[in-house]
């Protein structure tokens, strides 16, 4: 249980998530965080902008680094480890970031957590369980055998394992979310919302991965956010929560949506060439969380919460068009 006041570890708070629960966290409450992040190129203190510097404080450094990470962990009264490498793509051209950040660092922050004795939580997400088929009935639950398919999704279920077994080998106070996919301020534009909001601010035609008949379960980071303050505050320690928020639409739909409320036809895309080994479908049964933590999605209107996600990139040029051609650029290698 986490007193009303607490310090709060948060690594990889300058990325898209774990920036946004930092926003959240002081808003929300009276803590204070520590951002660990080691500003890799999807880490930005920008996205830290306006938060004020007596509650919430950057340090620059690696997860996988043990002396640094030591007394930052023996300060703080839990951490909250979003670190990691996130991209899928990236995991297909170069796995070896994936690994070190991903298995190394995790390992690396139980340990700090295991000799200080703090509360530890850990954000991981709903590939590890693999993908459904479009008729599935079942959806994804704590029980559903893990299955990753990817380089990425594989280091983030090895994560999730070793989270597993220092609870159970040496007590180590963890609870773990999967979490479905997020969109929001601040992702970065090599994701897939992003990628085609800056796209066609740029008069470029968005680009989808095959046929488009992908399925991703939608949340707002904001109510992942919650979530994870949520379990924290009262999740069973040792236990496992999906979070998600009912949001199924295929990239085709997602794609067609961004167009028409950016003013274009909804036809104005282009296939280009399948990811190997695209996961066909995601979908979240939240219902622990619902029911034994009271937690509930705040955005519940996927067009509106896309159209407020498009208005921030349209203002907020600044924050990514630095990033932009590069990106494209690594796609366009890839054959996308
Ligand atoms: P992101 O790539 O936007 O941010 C990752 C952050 O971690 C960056 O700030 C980066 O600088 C930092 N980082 C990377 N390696 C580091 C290291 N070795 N040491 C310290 N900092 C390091 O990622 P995101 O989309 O915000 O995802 C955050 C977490 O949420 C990840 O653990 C991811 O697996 C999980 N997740 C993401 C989604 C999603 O839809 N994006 C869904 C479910 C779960
Ligand atoms: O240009 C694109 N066109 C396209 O059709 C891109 C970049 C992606 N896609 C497709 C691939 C996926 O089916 O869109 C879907 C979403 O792609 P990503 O944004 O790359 O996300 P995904 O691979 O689903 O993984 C995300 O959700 C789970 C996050 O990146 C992970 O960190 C998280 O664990």
């Amino acid at each position: 249980m986490l007193e009303a006041m607490s310090s709060l570890l948060v690594t990889g708070g300058a990325g898209f998530i774990g920036s946004n629960f930092v926003h959240y966290v002081v808003q929300h409450t009276d803590h204070d965080v520590v951002v660990l992040d080691s500003l890799t190129y999807a880490g930005d203190e920008a996205s830290l902008a306006g938060l004020p510097a007596d509650r919430v404080r950057l340090v620059v450094g690696d997860v996988a680094d043990a002396e640094q990470v030591d007394p930052l962990v023996a300060a703080a009264d839990a951490v909250v480890h979003y670190a990691a490498e996130s991209h899928n793509d990236n995991s297909l051209a170069d796995p070896s970031a994936f690994l070190q950040t991903n298995i190394v660092g995790t390992y690396t922050l139980l340990e700090a957590a295991r000799k200080h004795g703090t509360r530890f939580h850990h954000i991981s997400t709903d590939e590890v369980y693999g993908d459904l088929e479009l008729d599935d009935p079942e959806k994804f639950t704590p029980e559903t055998p893990y299955n990753p398919s990817s380089p990425y999704s594989s280091t983030k279920a090895g994560s999730d394992l070793l989270v597993r077994a220092w609870v159970r080998s040496f007590g180590v106070e963890a609870t773990i979310s999967n979490c479905s996919n997020n969109y929001g301020p601040r992702q970065h534009v090599e994701k897939f919302i992003p990628r085609q909001i800056t796209n066609l601010l740029d008069g470029v035609r968005p680009r989808l991965y095959g046929e488009g008949l992908n399925v991703r379960d939608w949340i707002h980071a904001d109510d992942h956010s919650a979530a994870v303050l949520r379990i924290l505050e009262a999740g069973r320690i040792g236990e496992t929560y999906l979070i998600g928020a009912d949001g199924e639409v295929n990239n085709r739909e997602v794609i067609e949506t961004i167009l028409t409320e950016m003013g274009r036809s909804a036809d104005d895309f282009d296939h280009v060439r399948d990811r190997p080994g695209h996961d066909m479908r995601y979908a979240i049964d939240a219902a622990k969380l619902r029911e034994e933590l009271g937690w509930e999605p705040q955005f519940t209107d996927f067009r509106s919460g896309l159209r407020d996600t498009i208005a921030w990139y349209r203002d907020n040029e600044s924050w990514w068009r630095g990033q932009k051609a590069e990106v494209e650029a690594k796609y366009a290698k890839a054959g996308h």
